[in-house]
């Protein structure tokens, strides 16, 4: 995502679900959208069905989406950028750029057609595996369409060049013209429920809320005088797998954990053992047990999304309200309450002073007496000039898109409409740059990890559903048939898969839907734990670990041991 905060404003889609799926193209890389975004794959399914949009994939394996593509171009995991460059480079060589848009909107073409130079497409099927031609032929679909929109996940983004390839593709919307429009735009979907709006909302470690930077003056000055606050933090925090490598190096000895479960979902799980040992103090904050929480000093009931008021933020910027409808269970108390509770008893327990509240609706940084998360909201708003214009009240009559700044504003369904929101959006010359872990004679296979439809991340919430647990009961590696005879897996068989930082067990399912000499595994079974396998090299401006390309050997297990594991 920070790719596009860069170049365009934030890391959200530019554009609304349904008015970028109803296009003339579509170009979906690195989401599998029937299985992890499926409403938003009913969307596409049914421009590509009723309205003949045409469908690009870009993707290794051959998903679901495949089968209603007009072209599917199967690149080798790690190479996007090589992919996406040539596809520019045949834009520009061949006059297919939008010609009026770059000159309106856009700075930097000229470094950048020169930055082209080398990545034609014949150079790019030697790194990718995609043909020539059809790396030209998506090139000109794209390009010569009246509107085209790019979608993109988790196959993008977790990578160590995962903002080189943000930026490609951002680079191929501005040479295209295809932006600032119904039925354009970059639109990475946004992963769990409430990460956008856990993002808008700060929750990173270098802005405040609605992205306003901790290193700017004037907003470090804002945030001072409205809480009455002295030491406001002048530099940006750490990032999640920074915390992990600090807890491991002593530089970090308390961790208070909310919501997450980096035992399983963090990568290479030995390194994130050891880093969680060294800590003096870890709190969770969860609904479950989860397999963090069993190692915690002290575990905060949270409730759940069900039995909370408060607000979530969908992947298309809309802030929608949310009430209970069941009463929390025990002594769980929603999230919200539980971290005031905390700010409390840590303003005194610390002695902390503020000076007066300069604004009535804000509370300084020693009174956590919020009544409602609607008063929560009320501060938000009156701090936050993308949100300025929201409010619970509004929010009663449906929900709300930002940036909405006053109260008559409608919202924005569509960002950079009449400009950039940069100004000009600039071209990002990018050096092709391969994974971080090559394949060799003792790993001669790439580990891709993600998503199947059925289960949800480390299983936390999805492996306590009875009816998941019979559609989707046990971890399983996807093989290539030509890689299965190669070393003598059967189907269904139990295999061993490793990598240099650890070894799971699972079934192998023999399927063409992995390429020759890619496995695929989920991360959703503690058993067999992909996050065993991958590697903790991470993109070194957005610091998201590359879980898509690790490089490991397979082998079959005896069945008398296959079935002692069952
Ligand atoms: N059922 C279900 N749905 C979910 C989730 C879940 O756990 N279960 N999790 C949610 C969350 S938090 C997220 S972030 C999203 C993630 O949504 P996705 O990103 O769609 O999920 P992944 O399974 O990680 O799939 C990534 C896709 O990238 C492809 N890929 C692998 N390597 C590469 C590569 O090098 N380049 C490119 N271009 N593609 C590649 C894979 O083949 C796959 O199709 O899903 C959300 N939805
Ligand atoms: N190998 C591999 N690893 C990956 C990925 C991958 O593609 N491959 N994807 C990565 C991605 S994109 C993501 S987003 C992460 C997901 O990683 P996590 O967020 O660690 O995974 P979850 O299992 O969803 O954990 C969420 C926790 O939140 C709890 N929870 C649910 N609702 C609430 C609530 O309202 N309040 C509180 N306090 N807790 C709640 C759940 O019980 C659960 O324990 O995994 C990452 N790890
Ligand atoms: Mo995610």
């Amino acid at each position: 995502m920070a790719g596009l905060a860069t170049t365009l404003g934030s890391g959200a889609m530019t554009n609304s679900i349904r008015d970028a799926c109803m296009t003339d193209v579509l170009l979906v890389t690195g989401s599998n959208t029937t299985e992890a975004h499926p409403v938003i794959a009913l969307e596409m399914k049914a421009a590509v069905r009723k309205r003949g949009t045409k469908l690009i994939l870009v993707d290794p394996r051959e998903i679901e989406l495949a089968k209603f593509a007009t072209m599917h171009l199967r690149h080798r995991p790690g190479t996007d950028t090589a992919v996406f460059n040539a596809m520019a480079k045949v834009i520009l060589d061949e006059g297919l750029e939008n010609k009026a848009f770059v000159e309106a909107r856009t700075e930097n073409l000229e470094a950048y057609r020169e930055s082209l130079a080398t990545y034609t497409p014949e150079w790019a099927e030697e790194v990718s595996g995609v043909p020539a031609e059809q790396i030209r032929a998506a090139a000109r679909l794209y390009a010569q369409a009246k509107s085209a929109a790019i979608f993109w996940a988790m196959g993008i983004t977790q990578s160590t060049h995962g903002v080189d390839n943000v930026f490609s593709l951002s680079n191929l919307a501005l040479v295209a013209g295809q932006l600032g429009r119904p039925g354009t735009g970059l639109n990475p979907l946004r992963g769990q429920n409430n990460v956008q709006g856990a993002c808008d909302m700060g929750g990173l470690p270098n802005v405040y809320s609605g992205y306003q930077a901790v290193t700017d003056k004037a907003v470090q000055e804002k945030f001072a005088t409205a809480w009455g606050a002295d030491g406001l933090p002048t530099t940006a925090g750490l990032t999640v797998t920074e915390i992990m490598d600090g807890a491991l190096s002593g530089k970090i000895h308390a961790l208070y954990i909310m919501g997450e479960n980096p035992l399983l979902t963090d990568p290479n799980l030995h390194h994130v053992r050891e880093a969680i040992g060294k800590l003096d103090l870890l709190v969770v904050q969860d609904i479950f047990l989860n397999e963090t929480a069993e190692h915690a000093h002290v575990v905060l009931p949270g409730a759940t999304f069900a039995e909370k008021d408060g607000t979530f933020t969908n992947t298309e910027r809309r802030v929608q309200l949310l009430h209970a409808a069941v009463p929390a269970l025990g002594k769980a108390q929603p999230d919200w309450k539980i971290v005031c509770q905390l700010g409390d008893r840590l303003a005194r327990a610390l002695s902390i002073a503020a000076k007066p509240a300069s604004n009535p609706v804000v509370r300084t940084v020693t009174d956590w007496g919020y009544a409602s998360p609607a008063e929560v909201w009320t501060e938000i708003a009156a701090l936050t000039p993308s949100m300025a214009g929201i409010s619970h009240a509004r929010l009663e009559k449906g929900g709300l898109q930002w940036p909405c700044p006053n109260a008559e504003h409608p919202g924005t369904p569509i960002l950079h409409t009449a400009q950039v929101a940069r100004g000009r959006g600039r071209f990002m010359p990018i050096t092709y740059r391969g994974a971080k872990e090559q394949v060799d004679e003792e790993f001669p296979l790439i580990l891709s990890t993600g998503r199947i439809l059925f289960q949800w991340h480390g299983g936390t919430m999805s492996r306590r559903s009875a009816g998941l647990e019979t559609l989707a009961p046990a971890a399983e590696i996807e093989v290539n048939p030509l890689d299965a005879k190669r070393f003598g897996l059967d189907d269904a068989g139990m295999v061993e898969v490793a990598s240099r930082r650890g070894k799971i067990r699972a079934k192998a399912r023999v399927t063409r839907r992995s390429p020759e000499g890619i496995v695929f595994a989920t991360f959703h079974y503690a058993e067999a734990a992909a996050n065993l396998l991958t590697l903790d090299a991470v993109d070194p401006v957005a610091k998201i670990p590359e879980y898509k390309v690790s490089a490991v050997n397979i082998r079959p297990v005896r069945a008398k041991r296959a079935a002692s594991r069952e």
